[in-house]
C-alpha cells in the first residue's frame, strides 16, 4: 500500500513494529489458529465435570457430562455475554445514579445539573413530582428512583413506556419485558450454571429480556442522568485521530467509559495551580484527549479532541507525547502497562475494580473527584520533563474539523426547528423517498478484521451514496470520526436526496450520537419516528437497520441483541457467537423475527452488509407502500450506482 493511502493509524502501526514495539495486531496473530470449539460455542466449562467439548463434525461426543448439547451450549454462552454485557454498560449507569444524588446532595464539588430540561422529562417519566419543588430536590429523587431501577422487588423498568405501545404489548406477550436490572443479570447467571435453563428456546427469551434491560435501563439511564449532569450533546466543532496530541504540549489521555472522570480531568485542567504548573515547565499547555467511549462522550459534549478508537489505545502511547493515560473501566487492555515500558508515559487507573498491575493508582471519588483529577494531572506535568524527544512520533494528520453531538432531541430541533421540534420532516423525507432509510452503526473495531481500518468508513460511503441516513455511536463512530466521514462536506459523497436534505438542514450525513450506552438514543429515534406516524406503528415496521463490523465486546454482543428485541434488523460482521449450534444459529438468524419482528444475520464478507440492510429497508419501504411506482423497482448494486453516478462519484480518501 502506498504510504499516502494509509490511514493514521496503519502509519502508526508500521511505525510500531519498526520499533519493535508489541500490538494488539501482534499478539492476535500469536493466537492464531484461535480455539476450534472455543469460538463455535462448543466448549462448555461451567462446571468442574467439564471443560467438556462438542464435535462440530459429529464424530466425537456430541453431549456434554451432564447431557447438554450443542444448542444449550451455545444458548449458555450466549446468555452470559448477554448478562455481561449489560452489566457493564448497567454498572456504569449505577455510577451515575449515585453521582446524581450525590451532585443533588451537594456532596460531590464540581459537578452539578447542567439540563434541567432533560430532569423534568425523566421526573416525569419516573412519576417525580416537580411542581414547587427545587431542582436539587427533584434529582435526588429522580437519582433514587434510578438506583431503586437495579434493584426493586416488583414491576418492570420504567423507561419501557417509552418505546411504542405496539412493542411494550410484544414484550408482555412473550413475558421478556425486563423486571429489574440486577434481577435480570442474576437470574442469567443463575439459568446458566449447571443443572438450570436447558432449553435453548427459553434461554434465549431470557437473553432478550437481559438484553432489553440493557437497552431501556442501564444504557438509557447512564444517558439519561449523564445528559442532566454533562449536559446533552449539541452540534459541536472536534478533532480526531492521533493527529491532535501535540509535541510541545503536555498531552494526558482519557480512557475507558464513565465520563465523571474525563469531566472532572476537563474541569480540573482550568485550576489556576495547573495552568501555572503547566507555564513551569516550559510547554505550551495542557492537551486533554480522549480514547475508547470516554472520548465519544467528550467530543459529542465539549468538542475535547478524540485520540482514537480501541484498537489505537497502545498507538497513543507510541506517539511518545503522552505523559500520563487515566482509565476508569471497560475496553482499557492490560497491554498498556507494558506498552507504557517503552516510553516515560505513566498509566493511572482510578477504579478499586479495576486495576491494573504495573500502573498507578490515584482512587476516584464523586466527593474527591476535582482533588484525584487534580493530583492526576499534576502527575502528568511532573513528568513532562521525563520525555524522551528521540522517540517522539505523531502521525502527520488532516485533523478534519469534524462536527458531532448529534442527540436525539438535536435530531428532532434541527429537523423540525426550535417551536415545533418533531420527526415529521425525517418521515416525510423517508416516505417520500429523498431518505431511503436509516443506518445505526455501533460497536467496536477488532484485528480480527485485519489492519485495514476502513470497514465502517467503506460501509457509511456506500450507504450515504445510496441516500441512507446513518447514525454512529462507540468505537465505529471513533473510526469514521478519524476517517474524516464527519465532516460537513461529505455531503458531496451523498445521494441526490440525502444531499437535498443535508443541505437543507444542515446536518452532515453521518451523525454521531456518542459512547456505547448513547445507542439508547437510537431507541428513543426509532420510538419517536414510529409514534410520529406514516411509517407504521412500531419500531419494526420502520425502514431502518444496524450493524457492527468488528464486534469485540460481550457489550456489542447485548447491544445487538437490545436491538433486535426492540424490533431493529441487525447484521454483525465476522463470526456468529453460536456458530456451532445449527438451531440456536436459526433461531437468531429466522425465527427471532416471528417474536420480536425483527432478526439477527451475521455474515463474514464485510462488503456484503451494506447491500443486506439497503435490501432488508427496501423490503420494509414495499411492506409500508412507500415506495413510488418508478422506485418500487430493486435495483442491485450495480443499478444503484449508475443511478447515484448522475449525483457525484464517491471520491477517495486520504
Ligand atoms: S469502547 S465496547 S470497543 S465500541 Fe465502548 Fe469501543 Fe466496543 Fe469498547
Amino acid at each position: 500500500m502506498e504510504e499516502k493511502q494509509k490511514t493514521v493509524d496503519q502509519v502508526m502501526l508500521d511505525r510500531m513494529k519498526e520499533i519493535k514495539v508489541e500490538t494488539m495486531y501482534d499478539r492476535y496473530q500469536a493466537q492464531l489458529p484461535q480455539c476450534g470449539y472455543g469460538s463455535l460455542a462448543l466448549c462448555c466449562r461451567h462446571c468442574n465435570y467439564g471443560p467438556c467439548n462438542i464435535d462440530p463434525f459429529g464424530n466425537g461426543p456430541k453431549k456434554g457430562v451432564c447431557g447438554a448439547d450443542a444448542n444449550t451450549f451455545a444458548a449458555r454462552h450466549y446468555l452470559r455475554m448477554n448478562g455481561a454485557g449489560t452489566a457493564c454498560h448497567s454498572d456504569h449507569a449505577r455510577a451515575a445514579a449515585h453521582l446524581l444524588v450525590a451532585t443533588a446532595r451537594g456532596e460531590a464539588p464540581g459537578y452539578r445539573i447542567k439540563d434541567v430540561d432533560k430532569l423534568m422529562m425523566v421526573a416525569e417519566c419516573f412519576g417525580v413530582k416537580t411542581k414547587d419543588r427545587k431542582i436539587n430536590e427533584i434529582a435526588e429523587e429522580v437519582g433514587e428512583m434510578a438506583l431503586m431501577e437495579f434493584g426493586k422487588p416488583y414491576g418492570t423498568l420504567l423507561f419501557l413506556k417509552r418505546a411504542p405501545e405496539a412493542r411494550q404489548k410484544i414484550w408482555e406477550k412473550l413475558g421478556i419485558a425486563p423486571r429489574a436490572i440486577d434481577r435480570e443479570v442474576t437470574e442469567s447467571l443463575h439459568r446458566t450454571g449447571m443443572g438450570g435453563d436447558q432449553d435453548y428456546r427459553n434461554l434465549t427469551k431470557q437473553s432478550m429480556r437481559v438484553a432489553l434491560a440493557d437497552g431501556w435501563g442501564g444504557c438509557m439511564i447512564a444517558t439519561e442522568l449523564q445528559d442532566i449532569m454533562f449536559g446533552t450533546p449539541k452540534p459541536v466543532q472536534g478533532r480526531s485521530n492521533l493527529g491532535v496530541m501535540k509535541k510541545d504540549h503536555i498531552n494526558i489521555v482519557v480512557h475507558g467509559h464513565e465520563p465523571q472522570l474525563a469531566e472532572a480531568i476537563v474541569l480540573a485542567s482550568g485550576d489556576p495551580d495547573v495552568i501555572k504548573a503547566t507555564h513551569a515547565t516550559g510547554a505550551k499547555g495542557l492537551v486533554i484527549a480522549g480514547l475508547c467511549c470516554t472520548a465519544n462522550e467528550l467530543l459529542v459534549r465539549h468538542g475535547i479532541p478524540m485520540a482514537g478508537h480501541m484498537t489505537i489505545q497502545e498507538g497513543a502511547i507510541a506517539t511518545g507525547v503522552v505523559e500520563l493515560m487515566v482509565v476508569d473501566i471497560q475496553c482499557v487492555m492490560q497491554a498498556l502497562a507494558e506498552t507504557a515500558k517503552h516510553f516515560h508515559t505513566k498509566i493511572v487507573t482510578t477504579l478499586s475494580k479495576a486495576k491494573i498491575d504495573g500502573a498507578e493508582h490515584v482512587e476516584f471519588s464523586d466527593e474527591h473527584a476535582l482533588e484525584a483529577a487534580k493530583k492526576i494531572i499534576m502527575m502528568a506535568i511532573d513528568n513532562y520533563k521525563n520525555r524522551d524527544n528521540n522517540k517522539v512520533f505523531i502521525p502527520s494528520s488532516a485533523e478534519p474539523n469534524l462536527i458531532a453531538g448529534f442527540s436525539h432531541e438535536t435530531i428532532k430541533y434541527m429537523l423540525g426547528g426550535r417551536f415545533r421540534a418533531s420527526y415529521r420532516p425525517l418521515n416525510d423525507n423517508i416516505i417520500n423517498g429523498r431518505i431511503r432509510g436509516v443506518v445505526g452503526i455501533a460497536g467496536c473495531t477488532s484485528p480480527r478484521a485485519g489492519a485495514c481500518d476502513q470497514n465502517y468508513v467503506n460501509l457509511v460511503r456506500e450507504l450515504i451514496a445510496n441516500n441512507i441516513l446513518v447514525v454512529a455511536t462507540g468505537c465505529a463512530a471513533g473510526q469514521c470520526a478519524s476517517g474524516g466521514l464527519m465532516i460537513p462536506e461529505l455531503k458531496d459523497e451523498c445521494g441526490k436526496g440525502l444531499r437535498e436534505v443535508c443541505e437543507a438542514v444542515g446536518i452532515p450525513p453521518v451523525l454521531h450520537s456518542g459512547a456505547c450506552v448513547d445507542n439508547s438514543r437510537i431507541l428513543i429515534a426509532c420510538s419517536e419516528m414510529a409514534k410520529e406516524g406514516g411509517l407504521g406503528n412500531d419500531i419494526s415496521d420502520l425502514p431502518v437497520a444496524g450493524a457492527c463490523l468488528e464486534w469485540m465486546s460481550e457489550k456489542a454482543i447485548a447491544i445487538g441483541q437490545f436491538f433486535v428485541a426492540s424490533g431493529i434488523y441487525i447484521v454483525f460482521g465476522m463470526n456468529s457467537p453460536v456458530a456451532g449450534a445449527p438451531d440456536m444459529q436459526r433461531l437468531l438468524t429466522k425465527e427471532m423475527e416471528d417474536l420480536v419482528g425483527a432478526r439477527w444475520d451475521f455474515e463474514r464478507d464485510l462488503k456484503k452488509i451494506g447491500k443486506m440492510m439497503m435490501d432488508h429497508i427496501e423490503k420494509k419501504r414495499d411492506a409500508l407502500g412507500i415506495n413510488t411506482a418508478k422506485e418500487r423497482k430493486l435495483y442491485d448494486m450495480a443499478e444503484r450506482r449508475a443511478l447515484e453516478r448522475e449525483c457525484k462519484p464517491v471520491p477517495g480518501h486520504h
